[in-house]
C-alpha cells in the first residue's frame, strides 16, 4: 500500500518524517515504495527546519498561520490552530495536488497529536477538505495522545484532546490512536525520548504496508496483505501492535521436518502475537473490534499455513465477532514477525474518559466566566458616579 503522509504540529510533523525514513527503508533494503509523498505542516518555522527526511523545499515544509503567529506556534489554542487551517487550506491542499506522484496513492494519512494546538486543530480541518475534494481515497487519521502528566497538569490538554478525536472521527475513515503513556509502561527513562517512542510508533506499518507493493516473486506471500484488504479493514477507531519473536538462525538438517520444530514454530508464532496484541497503540478490548487483520512475516521455510491458520483461530478467539483478514510475507531472515489492525472497534475507554472529562472541563470555565462577568458588573457599580476623562 503506498501513502500519501502530512503531519500536522511538533509531533505529526516528526511522525510523518518517520514516514518519510520509512520509505527510504524500503527502497534501500527492498526496492519498493510506501510513501509517496510526506508532507509537514506547522506555525513553528523552527520545527520544520529540525527535520531531516522530508523535503527541503516550502512545498513540503509548508508554514502556515505566518501573519497570526509570526512562526511561533500557537501555545495549545487548538481553536487557533484550526482557524489558521481554514485560512491556509489552498496553500496545503496545492502541495499535495501537485506531488510528482500524488496519482500512485491508495490513501492518506494525516498525522497530529490530540493535546497541542496547531496539530489538534488542524488536522480535522485539512482532513475535510482532503476528504470533499478526494472522494475515492481513504483519508486515515493517526492521532497522538498525551502523556498522563500533560492530563494532570494542565486542563487544556484533556479539552484539547476530546476536540480533536471528535472532530476528526466524524471527517475521517479511520483513526489509529497511538497512546504516549503506553510507551512509557516498561520503560519509563522513554518519557524523555520521544525520538524512540516515534519510531515505536511508525514501526508497525513498515512490514504492512511493504507486504502489497512485493514485486519479486520469492517475497510473494501465499495469500497477499494488500491495499484492498487493509482498506476493507481500517474502518472508525482502530489499534495496531506488532510482535517479534527470534528464530534460530542454523538448524541441524535432522530436525527441520520434525513435528517439534512445527509445534516450536507455532509457539513462536503465537507468541509473537500476544506480543502485538499487548502492545497495541492503544488500550481497548479486541472483543469489541468489527474488523481485524494479522500479517505474518518470517522467512518462508518458517512459514506454513497450519502456523497462520493456527493465529487465525487465536485471534479469532479474542475477537469472535471481528471479520478477519490475514497475509503472509515470506521475509525477515532470523525472525517472526506478527503485526495486527484491530479496527471498528466499538468502545475505547480511554475516548469515553476524555469526553466525560472535557465536559467537566467546559462546565468549569463556564463557571469561571459567569463568575468574572459578576465581579466586573461589581466593579463597575462601584465606579458610578466617578468622573471619566474620556468625554
Ligand atoms: N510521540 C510524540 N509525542 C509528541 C512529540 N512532540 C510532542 N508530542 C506530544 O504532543 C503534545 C503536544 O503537541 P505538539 O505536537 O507539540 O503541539 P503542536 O501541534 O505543535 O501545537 P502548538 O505547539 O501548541 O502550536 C503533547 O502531548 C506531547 O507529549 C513527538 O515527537 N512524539
Ligand atoms: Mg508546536
Amino acid at each position: 500500500m503506498k501513502l500519501l503522509v502530512v503531519g500536522f504540529g511538533q509531533c505529526g510533523c516528526r511522525l510523518a518524517d518517520g514516514f518519510a525514513r520509512l520509505n527510504k527503508r524500503a527502497r534501500r533494503q527492498r526496492g519498493i515504495e510506501i510513501v509517496v509523498g510526506a508532507f509537514a505542516v506547522n506555525t513553528d518555522a523552527a520545527d520544520l527546519s529540525g527535520l531531516s527526511s522530508i523535503q527541503q523545499d516550502y512545498q513540503h515544509r509548508i508554514l502556515i498561520g505566518g501573519r497570526k503567529t509570526g512562526g511561533h506556534g500557537v501555545g495549545k489554542i487548538n481553536e487557533l490552530g484550526a482557524e489558521i487551517a481554514r485560512d491556509d487550506s489552498d496553500k496545503v491542499i496545492d502541495a499535495i495536488r501537485t506531488a510528482k506522484r500524488f496519482f500512485e496513492s491508495d490513501a492518506f494519512l494525516l498525522i497530529a497529536s490530540a493535546a497541542g494546538g496547531t496539530g489538534s486543530g488542524a488536522l480535522p480541518v485539512l482532513a475535510r477538505h482532503v476528504k470533499e475534494r478526494y472522494r475515492d481515497k481513504p483519508v486515515y487519521a493517526l492521532v497522538v495522545l498525551p502523556f498522563q502528566h500533560e492530563e494532570e497538569t494542565e486542563g487544556r490538554t484533556i479539552y484539547n484532546t476530546a476536540t480533536c478525536l471528535k472532530s476528526t472521527y466524524s471527517v475521517t475513515d479511520a483513526v489509529f490512536l497511538s497512546d504516549n503513556q503506553r510507551y512509557i509502561r516498561k520503560d519509563f527513562s522513554l518519557k524523555n525520548n520521544l525520538t524512540k517512542i516515534n519510531s515505536l510508533i511508525t514501526e508497525p506499518f513498515y512490514d504492512l504496508l511493504c507486504a502489497g507493493e512485493e514485486k519479486k516473486a520469492k517475497y510473494v506471500g501465499a495469500k497477499v496483505l494488500d491495499a484492498g484488504d487493509i482498506m476493507q479493514t481500517v474502518v472508525g477507531w482502530s489499534a495496531i501492535g506488532y510482535g517479534e519473536s527470534a528464530l534460530p538462525i542454523f538448524r541441524l538438517p535432522f530436525s527441520s521436518t520434525s513435528f517439534r520444530k512445527k509445534s516450536t514454530e507455532t509457539h513462536k508464532g503465537i507468541q509473537a502475537m500476544d506480543e502485538a496484541i499487548s502492545e497495541l497503540s492503544i488500550a481497548c478490548n479486541p472483543d469489541d473490534s468489527a474488523r481485524a487483520l494479522y500479517l505474518l512475516s518470517a522467512p518462508a521455510k518458517e512459514m506454513n499455513m497450519d502456523l497462520v491458520k493456527e493465529l487465525g483461530d487465536y485471534l479469532k478467539s479474542l475477537a469472535p465477532t471481528a471479520i478477519i483478514r490475514n497475509g503472509d510475507y515470506p521475509r525477515e531472515k532470523g525472525r517472526l514477525n506478527v503485526t495486527v489492525i484491530l479496527s471498528e472497534l466499538s468502545d475505547v475507554a480511554k475516548i469515553r474518559d476524555y469526553y466525560s472529562k472535557s465536559r467537566d472541563f467546559i462546565s468549569g470555565i463556564k463557571e469561571k466566566q459567569k463568575e468574572v462577568k459578576s465581579k466586573l458588573e461589581t466593579i463597575d457599580e462601584a465606579a458610578k458616579g466617578i468622573p471619566s476623562l474620556l468625554q
